[in-house]
């Protein structure tokens, strides 16, 4: 037993496994992370000494840092993500699978020295408030400073975490390692990664994760993406709750009724700037809970909770202004770390969007002289803002509440310049479920890949479900039958549509409020609705379009469906099904033909 540690803790499974990783990744030393203040200061300093973090003017974004990474470490890498169950069916047709004992020899074969001339961090940390029943703990070990002062802002973390974890056993143990040791007198970069070795590697029955040759974002941050949706959302299947790629916000109406929302749209397609909604309309208010990640358990009532387990967002910063996400710049004023914006001239940032005009000069994300006839974006497409979620002014006031928040509704949605209209409605729970099995959207930067293609998304989930596709779609469909008659409303909402000047026919981001209103008012029945051959439709004078210069056209289209377009998604969808297997839930084919017969009659 490693005494070393154990000033920290008298959890046994920890200190055993802390010695074990040690002894693997041989790091020059070890440092159990206490969460201080102290300690984040020291680790920011060391940060902008190494030349990872530049410091920010003080005066214009107080305790704020830039930096900036290796060019071929800037997203998401789903082809090097793994879900590594024993048997090959239980990842599913839409995970990269690699059998359990195979791919730990692999990783365990890049482990070893890994961390030469490097600290090991351990980070103990709380997804979800700690004290509440939706709470699960991890441990990550990383040689990643940059990730250590990220889980400051992201999670919960430290001694009070350790503490609460006591003995527990059940605490998920994430390996992280940035795969660029330095040995032999190698200098250190700024932003060490290992760009041809990247593996983001899930076992859910153990539970762990390793995680070997990147520093960014998802694949860095193992209680994000990794934990609270991947391994989480198996533990969810087993136990009985969900884990989802959604926001979660609260709706308060003129007369002061407040009803929750969850929300599921893919990676760059939304949530942050729904999450922090500055309605248009007078009198209403929405408060976030959530940007990115919701848990959804059924209550003793019967109905939906929800709660965010992130402490902080981790948000896109291109297209964030004060006229898009006005909530969003007050939250990054200070305490905040950017990752591949422009610097301007007097120590700020800058990214496309973010003004009008553009500024005369920068240093671009690659820290390249930029000026406005520059041929490349000064900031990259998937550049970043981390910033504690209590910065934001419209935080909910029961953001933390233990027992999460009850969803009245559940929005599903993606970019689609056809095809789905601005919003609609599930007839059923059924439908709902059919029609998050049936998202699909234009591929962003969020993630390696050919941006604007159209890629199918269900529940927003494909890059995020630990396990096999169709058993989460049965999943969803057993959460309904708990619920019954609580069940949330589902609805399917796409503020991308484009007319033939490839513009976007909606004005978007405030004016979603419009939307949101029409969905409150559908989950108290409050409006009829028309039906169509897919979901039910708001009747064009139902949605408040005071104010806005849409003309009729406009929103007709906005408002239908395209029977057409609706045929050729059928077949694609159809083909997906296809590859899911005949473990997909018999409802789902059901609901597929009765969607076929509609159009028929249309
Ligand atoms: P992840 O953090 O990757 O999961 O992304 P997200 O879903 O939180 O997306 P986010 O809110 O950051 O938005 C991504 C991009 O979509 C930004 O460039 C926004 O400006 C843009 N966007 C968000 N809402 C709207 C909208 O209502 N209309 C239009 N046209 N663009 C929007
Ligand atoms: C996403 O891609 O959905 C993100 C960013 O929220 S990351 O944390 O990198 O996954
Ligand atoms: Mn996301």
């Amino acid at each position: 037993m490693d005494s070393a540690y154990s000033k920290y803790t008298s959890n046994r499974k920890i200190l055993t496994w802390v010695g074990k990783v040690a002894k693997l990744c041989r790091p020059k030393n070890v440092v159990f992370v206490d969460g201080s203040r102290d300690e984040h200061d020291r680790l920011c300093e060391e940060l902008v000494q190494s030349g990872t973090f530049i410091r920010l003017n003080e005066e214009k974004r107080p305790n704020s840092y830039l930096a900036r990474s290796d060019p071929r470490d800037v997203a998401r890498v789903e082809k090097a993500t793994y879900i590594c169950t024993s048997k090959r069916e239980d990842a599913g047709e839409t995970n990269n699978w690699e059998d359990p004992a195979v791919m730990k020899e692999k990783l365990d074969g890049l482990l070893a020295g890994c961390m030469a001339g490097r600290t090991m961090y351990v980070i103990p940390f709380c997804m979800g408030p700690v004290k509440s029943p939706f709470a699960r703990f991890g441990v990550q070990i990383t040689d990643s400073p940059y990730a250590v002062v990220h889980s400051y802002i992201m999670t919960r973390i430290g001694q009070k975490v350790l503490n609460a974890i006591g003995k527990r056993q059940d605490f998920l143990p994430c390996i992280h390692s940035v795969g660029y040791p330095l040995e032999d007198g190698r200098p250190d970069v700024p932003w060490p990664c290992d760009p041809d070795n990247k593996y983001i590697c899930h076992f859910p029955e153990d539970p762990s994760v390793l995680s070997y040759g990147s520093g960014y974002g998802g694949n860095a941050l193992l209680g994000k993406k990794c934990f609270a949706l991947r391994i989480a959302s198996y533990m969810g299947k087993q136990e009985g709750w969900l884990a989802e790629h959604c926001l979660i916000i609260g709706c308060k109406s003129p007369s002061g009724v407040k009803k929750y929302f969850a929300a599921a749209f893919p990676s760059a397609c939304g949530k942050t700037n729904l999450a922090m909604l500055r309605p248009s309309l007078p009198g209403w208010e929405v408060t976030c809970v959530g940007d990115d990640i919701a848990w959804l358990r059924v209550g003793p009532d019967g109905r939906m909770y929800g709660v965010n387990p992130e402490a902080g967002f981790f948000g896109v910063a291109p297209g964030t202004s004060m006229t898009t996400n006005y909530s969003a710049m007050q939250a990054i004023s200070q305490d905040t770390i950017f990752t591949n914006v422009a610097l301007t001239p007097d120590g700020d940032v800058w990214w496309e969007g973010m003004t009008n005009e553009k500024p005369e000069e920068l240093i671009d994300w690659r820290g390249e002289k930029w000026n406005p006839n520059s041929d490349t974006p000064a900031a990259h497409p998937n550049s970043r803002y981390t910033c504690p979620a209590q910065n934001c002014p419209i935080i909910d006031e029961d953001w933390e509440a233990p027992d999460g928040v009850p969803i009245s509704g559940i929005l599903f949605g993606g970019r689609r310049k056809t095809v789905i209209p601005l919003v609609q409605e599930a007839r059923s729970w059924r439908q709902g479920v059919f029609m998050g099995s049936c998202c699909a959207s234009e591929r962003t930067a969020a993630a390696e890949g050919k941006v604007g293609e159209l890629r199918i998304d269900p529940f927003a989930m494909i890059p995020f479900c630990g396990y096999n596709m169709a058993d989460y779609f049965s999943h969803w469909l057993e959460m309904g039958h708990r619920m019954g008659p609580h069940a949330p409303k589902i609805f399917f909402v796409n503020w991308f549509r484009k007319g033939s000047n490839n513009q976007f026919l909606w004005p978007g981001f405030s004016e979603n409020i419009r939307v949101l209103k029409w969905i409150m008012a559908r989950t108290e029945d409050d409006v009829a609705v028309e039906d169509s051959p897919y979901g039910y439709l708001p009747n064009p004078t139902d949605i408040d379009m005071d104010g806005l210069d849409l003309d009729q056209d406009t929103v007709n289209t906005l408002l239908s469906v395209d029977a057409d377009g609706l045929e050729h998604d059928i077949q694609q969808f159809g083909a997906f099904y296809k590859r899911l297997g005949d473990r997909l839930p018999e409802t789902l084919m059901e609901e597929m033909s009765l969607l076929k017969q509609r159009l028929l009659k249309y």
